[in-house]
């Protein structure tokens, strides 16, 4: 059944010229089918470095967004309209005004789970894995104004020591981690790496090892001898995780570390949104032009390594 899919899939793929990206939080299957899996930066990035002309982002709103915005004149689809991300929804453009009112002279730095309208805002925008380094390189006399994940925040104003506003968001998924799975995962597998997102809660990274973005966490379990990880994301990147490193174990922290939106991607709705081109992911040119400028400041302070 599978097999006739992923056929159908690939000749779809050939007619229209398309793409397929996965993040590293979707289910393996789809993971597997993709021309790119990764983060959802480095996604947007690698296909705007294609030629293809339609984009199939296995992943949520935002992500699809950002592609939009860094691959003009291409056609990003998203095969799930209501694949969004709640934290990405905790703040609105709107809201974010009045938070930069509220504190005049301050700089915005917006992680990149954000809508195009709040990038647009935004002075720099970051990833988990630059968030540290990109808030370092700013003028010391500055306030921050982060949005809008106030675990990445509060880890960012940790390791920089620096004045930082913070936004109440977060992630439902992340936050879903708790301290005592830790504790119980440690108490089973002592000799485990734990590896944790910095999303999750204070309690949870204080347990941690290692903090680390999606990337780094596949890029450190390479390296690292450990043999054992117990893994404190969404669920989805211990298919790369395994995939890369076959001979080590990795422990998911907790079972219930599922992001429901990422999940609502299935090889059937790749099948439809390639038969029928939906559903169609497009940022005003205004807001893609402000959203850009804000993800350019980054790749300027910070360059791809
Ligand atoms: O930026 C991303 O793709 C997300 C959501 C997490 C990560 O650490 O890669």
């Amino acid at each position: 059944m599978n097999e006739q899919l992923l056929q159908k899939i690939g000749k779809l793929k050939e007619q229209r010229k398309a793409v397929i990206l996965a993040h590293n939080y979707q289910p393996g299957e789809i993971q597997d089918l993709a021309d790119f899996t990764g983060d959802s930066l480095g996604l947007s990035i690698k296909a705007s470095q294609t030629d293809a002309q339609v984009i199939v982002f296995c992943g949520v709103r935002f992500m699809a967004e950002t592609a939009a915005i860094l691959c003009p004149g291409k056609t990003v689809l998203l095969p799930d309209k209501f694949a969004g991300c709640p934290l990405a929804d905790m703040i609105t453009a709107q809201e974010l005004r009045q938070l930069k009112q509220k504190n005049p002279g301050a700089l915005v730095v917006c992680y990149v789970n954000s809508s195009a309208e709040v990038k647009a805002e935004s002075d720099y925008c970051c990833t988990s894995a630059n968030a540290v380094e990109l808030v370092n390189s700013l003028p010391a006399d500055r306030t921050i104004i982060f949005v809008p994940d106030q675990h990445l925040g509060r880890f960012v104003a940790e390791r920089t020591g620096r004045d930082m506003v913070l936004w109440p968001g977060y992630c439902p998924t992340h936050v879903l981690i708790t301290e005592d799975d830790i504790k119980t995962a440690k108490g089973r597998y002592p000799d485990a790496v734990v590896m944790a997102h910095p999303e999750c809660t204070e309690p949870v990274k204080a347990l941690a090892d290692q903090l680390l973005s999606t990337g780094q966490m596949l890029k450190f379990a390479a390296k690292s001898p450990a043999q054992k990880f117990i893994v404190a994301t969404e669920i989805g990147i211990i298919h790369a995780l395994k995939k890369q490193n076959p001979q080590a174990e990795f422990i998911a922290a907790s079972d219930r570390a599922v992001c429901p939106n990422m999940k609502k991607i299935t090889l059937a709705k790749i099948i439809g949104s390639l038969e029928d081109m939906q559903y169609r992911v497009t940022v005003s040119e205004e807001i893609a032009k402000r959203a850009k400028k804000s993800l350019d400041r980054m790749v300027e302070i910070l360059p791809a390594r």
